[in-house]
């Protein structure tokens, strides 16, 4: 833990402020304020980052590198701060100088470069890297603009540029000597030298790419690891010179433009070619500097190439960073003159893949003319991979062409970068025992027969750090009260506060807690808003991306629904609810967006009713991002996690949902299933169909949702509200939502499961009357919520798939 004395802090504080500002504090903007104390921050985490990186070169431990394209890191000062043990000498310290330390905290932009479960995964997955000693870098894209910022306008969503650099990032360093050459387009020429074949790439387009080193600070450990992101700029500057003088400057600028372009958002729309060419080329883009940067750096300090996978781990977050493999293999065969069996042997060592998702929609697959045109000697390096695989396959499946033919990694016209990612790493894992399962039996059933021992299981988790000692501290000093501290840096000792469960005095507090942290955030939705919401009421809780698996439309027709028994019975008996929405749905998916348009219009009628307003009010929170999510979660009362089952992978808000005390009402999907097998079923809500019901219905082409809709008044009355005019003078405005249950025959079995899920909040409203009953079982959620840390999910990784962790660590 790093020792500051408030006294050193003030000074060190005034000194960094002047010498960036060159003034007085007292003249400072708090942006001002906010980039000096960011600023000194950094300088106190440089001497232990460079420490940390001397230690891994002298112990030559095994590297872990991450790559993904998504790192949804969120604000990174509070959480610098926390890890580094000196967030209240510094709070102090700034107080004596009249200066609010939450209010510069709250002036940082998110780092916002991911969409969703899988970009903030990647995020809780670094800080538990290094708070467990072991040595694992990220790799990624520096996106000049982030996913975009959600404002909702008349009710719809409209997508702005998230320009989360427009104040600067004091986090990240420039580093352009270690940049790499990353290279598109030209052709490959094949020769024959002294009886071996040579490629040489020739006529491509050298993209440079600059990488930037982002902190990351392990708790109270004094080790930082890195996060590098990469940006793309043309190679040469003296080119814009030179057309300049000819006069032919736009086309310099177009130039220039053109190569930025490559890292200039986080996925771009892929609809058309255009952006999907540009999506590959920003996957090559970081996977080939990222590579290259590794082989280079592992050479430099001594590695010798024929033992690189004793030394190194390279993980990869879904497919998005497969070419990892080809890549890998060109630079060991064409730069280093490795045979292709020994090559491939080690390749597949070092690589390990994670998959984290079923939906047909998010298995990559690349148009062969585009991936050849753009990748000529990767695109042969994968066809030789497939050559010799399917080679393998013939051996064994002699004349199952079927079968061979849909586990190629080249088929129908497309380059499939799951096939390529599973036959090229040692190690496939799913992200709950779910879906994983659900890999094994069915979605890539044909591979687990290949190769079983590939197969393995790991369940998700989140960081405590960020996900309760930041973001709730009034819950972790009970917990510090009352089982002591060692779940810190145990977080499965928080299994100890079963202990107090039944505890009234403590189950009060957690009560009063909770309480307070919905005050925070009812002002929160005041001042965004200008709603008032009662703190009482539950605080009914769905935040995650707008997606019909995800049945955000299940939950808006409950509410309707309750609206309408509530002014069908003014005397209804209920406890108050605040139903609280929050996510963002693709710029390009018009059912997501036509979700958000029928929950604010609902929103909009209900909070707007006085009739029910004592009983109702429905909020959707603009811009859902990782700061958000931080005063959300703490004030929830009840975790909506009610995917249809099969559908989420794992999940990862339900578990920090958990963590904080809130119940949750859900499926059996995902990791769901083990957060109910660790409370039991008698502190959780579960409802809806289960996994067989479900894959059953699918084998037989689905249901007819017309009958259950006709079967049931209340379902009837709901779709028919849908395009009546009730929510909207423009009937037809929510006209997608409608047909997608009615005519498209609900894939998601949203009506199917409606009566199992309005029993379910049933429930819920029982519960909560008692609220020592519902404290006891938040209290109980919270105690069986450790396992979850990622700090297991990653000692699990470390141990079962890298072979990492071993030298250092010392828990
Ligand atoms: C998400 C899954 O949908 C979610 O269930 C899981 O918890 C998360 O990954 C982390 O594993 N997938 C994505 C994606 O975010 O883009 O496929």
């Amino acid at each position: 833990m790093m020792k500051l004395s408030k006294k050193t802090f003030k000074k060190d504080y005034i000194r960094k402020f002047i010498e960036i500002h060159g003034k007085e504090l007292q003249e400072g903007t708090p942006q001002n304020k906010y980039e000096a104390l960011g600023s000194l921050v950094k300088d106190y985490i440089s001497e232990m980052w460079m420490n940390t990186n001397k230690n891994y070169n002298k112990t030559g431990e095994k590297q872990v590198y991450y790559f993904s394209a998504e790192f949804l890191l969120g604000r990174l000062l509070g959480n610098a701060l926390l890890n580094l043990g000196i967030r209240d000498t510094c709070k102090e310290g700034l107080k004596e100088l009249g200066i609010n330390l939450e209010e510069l905290e709250n002036l940082e932009q998110d780092q916002g470069l991911g969409n969703g479960g899988l970009g903030r995964l990647a995020a809780c997955f670094l800080d538990s890297m290094a708070s467990l000693n072991i040595p694992g870098q990220g790799c990624g894209i520096r996106y000049k603009y982030g996913f975009f910022e959600q404002k909702i306008i008349n009710g719809s969503q409209v997508e702005a540029p998230d320009n989360w650099l427009k104040n600067g990032n004091v986090w990240e360093t420039r580093k352009p000597e270690k940049a790499e050459v990353v290279r598109f387009g030209g052709e490959v020429v094949t020769d024959v030298v002294d009886g071996n074949l040579t490629f040489t790439h020739i006529n491509f387009e050298p993209v440079l790419a600059v990488p930037y080193d982002t902190p990351i600070v392990g708790y109270e450990n004094e080790v930082v690891n890195t996060l590098r992101l990469w940006s793309a700029e043309p190679v040469s500057n003296e080119f814009d010179f030179s057309s300049f003088s000819r006069g032919d400057f736009l086309k310099a600028i177009e130039y220039k433009n053109s190569i930025e372009a490559i890292s200039h958002v986080l996925y771009p729309d892929d609809s058309f070619y255009e952006g999907k060419i540009l999506r590959l080329k920003q996957q090559y883009f970081f996977v080939s500097s990222g590579i290259q940067s590794i082989v280079r750096h592992y050479i430099k300090h001594g590695g010798d190439l024929r033992y690189f996978d004793e030394r190194i781990a390279i993980h990869i977050n879904d497919t998005h960073p497969t070419l990892a493999i080809p890549e890998l293999m060109r630079l060991l065969v064409d730069e280093h003159g490795m045979n292709w069996d020994d090559a491939w042997r080690i390749t597949t060592n070092t690589v390990s893949y994670t998959n984290h998702t079923i939906l047909a929609e998010a298995l990559e697959k690349w148009p062969i003319d585009m991936f050849r045109k753009l990748l000529p000697r990767i695109y042969m390096i994968v066809e030789e991979i497939n050559k010799r695989f399917c080679a393998d396959l013939w051996n064994k499946y002699d004349g199952q062409v079927e079968k061979i033919s849909s586990m190629a990694i080249i088929g129908d016209g497309y380059v499939r970068m799951a096939n390529l990612a599973v036959v090229g790493s040692h190690s496939v894992n799913g992200v709950a025992k779910l879906h994983t399962e659900i890999l094994k039996k069915q979605e890539m059933k044909d591979f687990y027969y290949l190769y079983p021992r590939k197969f393995n299981n790991k369940t998700n988790g989140i960081t405590h750090r960020r996900w309760l000692i930041k973001c709730n501290p009034g819950l972790a000093s009970l917990l510090n009260e009352t089982i002591g501290s060692s779940w810190i840096k145990h977080p499965i000792d928080m299994i100890n506060f079963n202990k107090y469960v039944d505890n009234p005095g403590v189950l009060e507090k957690l009560r009063e807690i909770k309480h307070e942290n919905k005050v925070n955030l009812a002002k929160i939705i005041k001042e965004s808003k200008d709603i008032t919401v009662d703190p009482d009421s539950i605080f009914d809780v769905q935040v995650k991306r707008i997606h019909a698996y995800k049945r955000q439309t299940l939950n808006c027709l409950r509410v309707m629904n309750l609206y309408n028994e509530l002014l069908e019975d003014p005397n209804k008996e209920i406890v108050p609810r605040t139903v609280i929405f929050g996510g963002k749905a693709a710029p390009g998916y018009m059912l997501a967006k036509n979700t958000i348009e029928l929950i604010n219009a609902v929103a909009d009628k209900i909070n707007n009713d006085p009739r029910v307003n004592d009983k109702l009010k429905v909020i959707f929170l603009e811009n859902y991002r990782v700061s958000l999510a931080e005063s959300i979660i703490p004030a929830a009362d009840l975790s909506e996690q009610i995917s249809t089952t099969t559908k989420e992978a794992s999940g990862t808000s339900n578990m920090k949902f958990m963590m904080n005390g809130a119940v949750t009402i859900a499926t059996l999907d995902g990791a769901n299933v083990e957060i109910r097998d660790e409370v039991g079923d008698d502190n959780i809500i579960i409802f809806g169909m289960n996994e067989r019901e479900v894959i059953n219905y699918y084998k037989n082409g689905g249901y007819s949702s017309v009958n259950v809709c006709n079967q049931d008044p209340r379902l009837r009355r709901v779709t028919q509200d849908l395009i009546n005019g009730y929510y909207c003078s423009d009937k037809e405005k929510f006209r997608a939502v409608y047909e997608n249950l009615i005519t498209y025959n609900d894939e998601f079995f949203v009506l199917k499961d409606f009566d199992s899920y309005l029993r379910a909040q049933d429930k819920v409203d029982q519960l909560f009357r008692n609220q020592n009953t519902w404290q006891k079982i938040a209290g109980i959620n919270i105690a069986h919520s450790g396992i979850f840390s990622s700090d297991r999910t990653i000692e699990e990784y470390a141990t079962g798939i890298w072979g990492s962790g071993f030298l250092y660590k010392n828990l």
